[in-house]
């Protein structure tokens, strides 16, 4: 069932954004390959936390080395096979059939810390598990790993469907790399997030506990940018070789249960993931093209007004010219409009095109409002906008407004009505998939636009010329 919704997504990106992203040069959207990915989860933490601890108690399995002394400082993609085996860096992100090629970016450094694990554990068939080296808790500098530790974390955060952040109680602060990471690598995925009070088995007393509890509220609360503190799982792993705590352990050992869960439903969650993600790249796309497709269509009309004043002017001196017998006065007209042809060629109409890119915003803002878009939700389409501007107008300044081709009416139509219903409904039908456990086939049908007969391509064969053109448009200043 999981296969359908997949190939549904991947179909949206195929037809229409693929093309209007190529068509207004927004980037790529993601690749088969990057959309195929198993889903993942991503463990981080202070050193000594408990992540690899917590990885092996999932695997029932002694994968990870563990221990007190931060002796782990790579990151471990731990992956299902059903002999047990090991790959190092350069292998893993020079093979084309895993989706790791993208972190040969970050360097030899950052390669030569990686690793790949094959194990049979049951478990990795559902998930691929990424531990990482823990964060340090002084403020560091990048300089001390070798690599952009940051950067990389955000890279494997943004792959993830679930990434947990662990915290022990030596250390419930978020402080030095903690906060660095929380500010530049996690910050927009808190839906993905989960934070997990780690080894409360350590807790002697209540108000250890309590205080501990209250340090991490405390801390997270200045480092992710919500109203509400997202839930915090107390839990520990037991290990035997720990002294018993004093505390009633019943909570914590259910807390560990259901991130048990959490890390089993990890599936739907990333086809969830993946259907935000298509989300936000169309409601993204759909402004780019639109303010773009806007600027365009003034300047280019701009650009013919003057370009049609010239013409009359020099060819009506031209025709009197020669009408009233004057033609010693040729060469001068000819100079004349070849200077004025200069001037506004050079001058008027790249100045004009700077003034147009300025005004993105209030073109965007018209847009806002005049199409109706989900008018509840402006102002976080204004902080997507916010985003998505810098890029949209250095692509306007280094291609010049002239070259974008006019977006086709039939294509607007459907940016739109991807945005506001179709990813909506597949939402939806993911969700009530999900609470039927998958019983019944989601019908797809149902999705089309009411204008196709379901039969058929959602996009019958177009060819450029027999789209509907879009009746005449308003000016838009
Ligand atoms: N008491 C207790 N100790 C733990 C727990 N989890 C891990 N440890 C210990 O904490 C130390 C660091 O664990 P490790 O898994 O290597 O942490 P990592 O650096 O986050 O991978 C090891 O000595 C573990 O035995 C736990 O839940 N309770
Ligand atoms: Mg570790």
């Amino acid at each position: 069932m999981m296969e359908e919704f997949a190939n549904r997504i991947r179909g949206y990106y195929d037809d229409p954004l693929d093309p209007l992203a190529e068509q207004f040069l927004f980037r790529r959207p993601p690749t088969v390959g990057e959309l195929r990915r198993p889903p993942q989860v991503l463990l981080l933490g202070n050193h000594s936390s408990g992540k690899s601890t917590f990885v092996n108690h999932l695997l029932g399995d002694d994968v990870q080395n563990t221990g007190v002394a931060p002796t782990d400082d790579g990151f471990t993609i731990i992956t299902h096979s059903a002999t047990a085996s090991e790959r190092d860096g350069p292998t893993v992100v020079s093979n084309p059939d895993l989706p790791y090629e993208g972190l040969r970016h970050f360097g030899d450094q950052l390669v030569s810390h990686v690793r790949l694990k094959l194990r049979p554990a049951e478990l990795l068939q559902t998930v691929t598990l990424i531990d990482s080296p823990g964060m340090i808790d002084e403020a560091k500098n990048e300089n001390g790993r070798g690599f952009d530790f940051p950067g990389v974390v955000r890279w494997f955060a943004e792959r993830a469907d679930l990434v947990m952040v662990f915290f022990d109680p030596d250390k419930p602060g978020t402080t030095g790399e903690t906060l660095q990471i929380f500010r530049e690598s996690l910050a927009g995925i808190d839906h993905k997030m989960l934070i997990i009070l780690n080894k409360v088995d350590q807790f002697q007393s209540l108000h250890d506990f309590a205080r501990a509890y209250g340090a991490l509220c405390w801390n997270l609360g200045k480092v992710i940018p919500r109203k509400d503190l997202p839930m915090i799982y107390n839990t520990f792993v037991p290990l035997a070789d720990k002294p018993k705590s004093r505390l009633p352990m019943e909570d914590f050992e259910k807390a560990r249960n259901d991130l048990i869960a959490e890390l089993r439903r990890v599936p739907t969650r990333r086809m969830d993931n993946q259907i935000t993600q298509l989300q936000v790249y169309a409601e993204r796309l759909w402004m780019h093209a639109m303010v773009i497709d806007k600027a365009a269509d003034k300047f280019k009309s701009t650009r013919a007004q003057w370009r049609g004043v010239w013409l009359l002017l020099f060819g009506g001196l031209g025709a009197v010219a020669v009408g009233t017998g004057m033609v010693v006065a040729l060469p001068g007209i000819v100079l004349a409009a070849v200077l004025a042809f200069i001037v506004i060629e050079y001058l008027i109409l790249p100045r004009s095109k700077r003034r147009l890119i300025a005004r993105f915003d209030q073109i965007f803002e018209k847009l806002n409002d005049r199409e109706l878009l989900l008018r509840d939700r402006a102002d976080d389409l204004r902080m997507m906008w916010e985003e998505v501007s810098p890029r949209a107008r250095e692509i306007a300044e280094k291609s010049g407004l002239q070259s974008f081709k006019k977006m086709s009416w039939h294509d607007r139509e459907l940016l739109e009505d991807l945005t506001s219903k179709l990813i909506p409904q597949l939402r939806s039908k993911l969700y009530d998939a999900m609470r039927d456990g998958g019983a019944t086939a989601p019908d797809f049908d149902q999705d089309r636009p009411a204008t196709l007969p379901a039969s058929e391509p959602r996009r019958p064969q177009l060819v450029k010329g027999d789209r509907p053109e879009k009746p005449k448009r308003k000016t838009f200043f």
